[in-house]
């Protein structure tokens, strides 16, 4: 076979990602526990300007609440206390918890704690908080990056946050509740993709724009890779599955324009670029993206890695 899924992982090595995502991400890190809430807090304050975030569905955020409500009867130096250690990644019963929880079930989290700070009833960040000069650094950093690329940092940010998971042992992840495919007569097929002739890629965008997870992961094959931005490759139909359920939900997909090289040992690349949005900001933010695809003989997607692109004019890049 001509291809594994660490050389597949290099097609198009033109492409340029954000890098300044994990780059920020690092440098965060390195921060103490009160700066880098201080920090998130004066980035969302200051995004909330031109953005705004959508309220999570209650049905979603049910997950949560017992912890919510327990942290709503701290006091205020219990509740710093419990936001430090999330942040610095303690290991006590409510840091655990957290690291069980999706991706959209940790935001959610921190929605609601946002909401309290601002109403009084969690402890706010103090008013004149000095930040670090590493912190202020950060801050810069994010301020001066695209939209897409800000709340890449503040998602992943928050994903970071909570116990390790890794040393959790067997534990079941907790996730939002699964919604149905949307019905054929509601969906909005993708017209057309400039340049991209296979209708697989069309039927991969189609799939995920309609949440039709069962549909999608048919389109890869069993060895089949889905490389998310900034993230090791998820390999496998039955991962994947699980991964598309978990953090892939209500997305809105729009790419635009692609290049399909002829295929080489029956194996054929394609790269497509475009637009993702998020159901936390709709249209309030496009994300630019690529998606490079590889299909194997039996036209199923052997890999595809979608990476956060380091700038719009990146959109246009469709070189080998
Ligand atoms: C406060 C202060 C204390 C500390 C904290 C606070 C709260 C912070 C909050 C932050 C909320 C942030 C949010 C960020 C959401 C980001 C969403 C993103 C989504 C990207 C999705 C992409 C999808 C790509 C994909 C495609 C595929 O083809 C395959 C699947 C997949 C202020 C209290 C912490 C509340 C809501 C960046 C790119 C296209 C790979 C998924």
């Amino acid at each position: 076979m001509p291809f594994t899924i660490e050389s597949a992982r290099n097609i198009f090595p033109e492409t340029l990602a954000a890098d300044v995502v994990p780059a920020t991400i690092v440098r965060f890190n390195q921060l103490g526990g009160e700066d880098k809430l201080a920090l998130i807090w004066f980035a969302y304050l200051e995004m909330g300007k031109t953005l705004s975030i959508a309220t999570p569905d209650p049905v979603n955020m049910q997950f949560a609440s017992s912890t919510l409500i327990q942290i709503k009867l701290m006091g205020f130096s219990e509740q710093s206390q419990l936001m430090r250690d999330l942040a610095s990644r303690t290991d006590r019963p409510i840091c655990r918890i957290y690291a069980t929880w999706s991706v959209n079930i940790k935001l959610g989290f921190w929605y609601q704690l946002g909401k309290w700070m601002e109403e009084g009833i969690v402890t706010p960040i103090p008013q004149g908080y000095q930040l670090s000069a590493n912190a202020l650094a950060v801050l810069q950093a994010i301020r001066v990056v695209d939209p897409g690329q800000q709340i890449t940092i503040l998602r992943n940010s928050v994903v970071d946050m909570g116990f390790d998971p890794a040393q959790l042992g067997s534990y079941s992840s907790v996730a939002e509740p699964l919604v149905p495919p949307k019905d054929m007569a509601e969906r909005t097929p993708i017209a057309a993709i400039l340049g991209v002739q296979n209708p697989l890629i069309l039927e991969y965008m189609d799939n995920l724009n309609a949440n039709d997870f069962d549909a999608l992961v048919q389109l890869f094959a069993s060895d089949g890779a889905l490389q998310p931005p900034f993230q090791r490759p998820i390999v496998g139909q039955d991962a994947l599955l699980l991964f598309f359920r978990e953090d892939c939900q209500n997305l809105k997909l729009l790419p635009e324009r692609g290049i399909t090289e002829p295929e080489e040992d029956g194996y054929t690349r394609i790269k497509v670029t475009g637009k993702v949005q998020t159901p936390w900001f709709g249209k309030d933010v496009g994300m630019n993206v690529s998606w490079r695809f590889l299909l194997n003989p039996e036209n199923k997607i052997f890999f595809v890695a979608i990476d956060l692109l380091a700038s719009a004019k990146e959109l246009l890049n469709l070189d080998l």
